[in-house]
This record gives C-alpha cells, structure tokens and sequence, in this order.
C-alpha cells in the first residue's frame, strides 16, 4: 500500500511537470518586441510556443493615450493553432504602441505579458 502511494505520488508529479511545459509562452510576433516600424504593420502577430485554446484568448494594441486601436478580437489561426493575431487599422499614426496578450494554453493555464512597438513618423 505504502508503495502504491509513492507511485501515485511520483506520476502526479510528472503529470504536472508536462503541463508547466504546455503553458503557452510568446516565440516570436510580428512587429517584434520593442521594433521600430516605418510603416503600420496591419496586423500584430504573437507565436507560441504550444497550441492556444481559441475561448477567452486576449490581443489588444493601445496607442499612446490607452485608446485601443486593434480592430475586432483576436484570433487564432485557422491553419496554426499557436498563432493569435489581431487587425490594426490600415493606416497606424507614428507613435508608441502597446500590446497586451492573455492566452490559454489547451492544458487550461493562463499566461499573460505585453510589449511595445513604435511606428516611425514619415519622412
Ligand atoms: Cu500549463
């Protein structure tokens, strides 16, 4: 018995270990984190590193007076399932924009961050 509860206890532990690495976490995105742009990108793209649960999956870009300027809400890919992207505005003003995300991971875990893009004045 007291070796069947150890047992029990060491395959909870590896299950949780594979979810902690199922939680999804940014790769890479379009604009990258921190780019200077010159011209609107259209649309802001974040990869993850493991597949998104479509429900409830957060993208919003705010200019620099926290005025949303993202168009609609975001959506994973029909074709990448670890790709969320949001419309922006054809036409973006030079400025500092702000992105926020929040995703769910299939595994149901939660994760958040934000990061900054600038797009250059014309010249
Ligand atoms: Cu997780």
């Amino acid at each position: 018995m007291k070796r069947l509860a150890a047992f029990v206890i060491a395959a909870s532990g590896a299950f949780s270990a594979g979810l902690t690495l199922a939680h999804a976490f940014p790769v890479n995105s379009m604009p990258h984190v921190g780019a200077s742009i010159k011209a609107s990108p259209g649309r802001v793209k974040i990869w993850f590193d493991a597949d998104l649960e479509p429900l409830f999956d957060k993208l919003l870009v705010k200019d620099a007076q926290g005025q949303v300027v993202s168009q609609g809400t975001a959506q994973v890919d029909a074709r990448d399932p670890a790709l969320l992207e949001v419309r922006l505005p054809p036409a973006l003003p030079p400025g500092p924009y702000h992105v926020y995300w929040q995703v769910n991971s299939r595994d149901g875990h939660r994760t958040q961050g934000d990061f900054t893009f600038t797009v250059q004045p014309a010249r």
